[in-house]
């Protein structure tokens, strides 16, 4: 998470991509060549096990991009597996409250600072030998966090869920914050843009980044003008569906 961590502290912004569906080996180095500084693998709306991300995941580490996998939900069996399987960072859906964000860094922590149960020599560390303390020092170090603000109370809850120790990136689930604000989809909505503004003002108090999935250059901008830096460029299956259809019409209409 390197590359990661130091655009963001150099005021750059994070731009990543969601992978839905083409969860294949390569999918982390095509994502890198084409520029994203992070993939995140989805296993919230894909019902993959980890088996199915493993090879992707094993390519995408030997990359210069960060590979963060999104947990279908809270528990610490699904967040220690998926970091023992390589995830450099974790997302988690629906975070609402400190406390549960607080339990949440617990889980990818190694002890002293949390009670991530320790093994290596195995995928996440790349199968290297070395001191159990140092590994766990840089592990701690380089993880990231990223909860997902998707509910009123969340965003509410948005400056003391940042104030806690761990977290990363303050990342607005934009159709589930909609669906939740009663206007599913309708990100121009004023009560949607306030939330923006809020979870941008705790991102700033807080020292930590506001980011957010975009499916559109509009949230895009109207993220990006109100100082969120870690953005996704929609997902594999719509990207490379827009990209299809925009090269099938041109053809057609020639
Ligand atoms: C949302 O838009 O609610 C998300 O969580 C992105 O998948």
């Amino acid at each position: 998470t390197a590359q990661v961590r130091e655009r963001l502290a150099s005021g750059k912004t994070a731009l990543g991509t969601f992978i839905l569906e083409f969860a294949t080996p390569g999918i982390g180095a095509i994502c890198a060549r084409a520029g994203a500084d992070w993939v995140l693998y989805d296993l919230e709306h894909t019902g993959w096990s980890l088996d199915a991300i493993r090879p992707a995941l094993a390519v995408s580490r030997r990359e210069d991009i960060a590979s963060f996998v999104r947990v279908a939900g809270h528990s610490q069996h699904l967040v220690s597996t998926a970091l023992d399987a390589g995830a450099e960072g974790i997302m988690m859906p629906y975070v609402d409250s400190a406390a549960q964000a607080a339990e949440i860094v617990q889980w990818m922590q190694f002890p002293p600072a949390g009670r991530r149960g320790s093994a290596f020599g195995i995928a996440h560390d790349l199968y290297s030998p070395g001191a159990p303390a140092d590994k766990q020092a840089a592990a701690n170090e380089s993880v990231m966090f990223l909860p997902q603000i998707e509910t009123p109370a969340a965003v509410a809850a948005a400056e003391e869920i940042g104030a806690v120790e761990g977290v990363d990136v303050l990342f607005i689930g934009p159709l589930d914050l909609s669906t939740n604000l009663g206007k599913p989809g309708d990100f121009t909505n004023p009560e949607f843009l306030s939330a923006l503004d809020t979870v941008a003002a705790a991102a700033e108090a807080t020292g930590t980044a506001a980011g957010i999935f975009s499916t559109s250059v509009q949230l895009s901008a109207a993220a990006l003008e109100r100082g969120y830096s870690v953005i996704s460029l929609a997902g594999d299956i719509f990207t490379y569906q827009a990209a299809l259809a925009a090269g099938l019409t041109a053809i057609r209409e020639r």
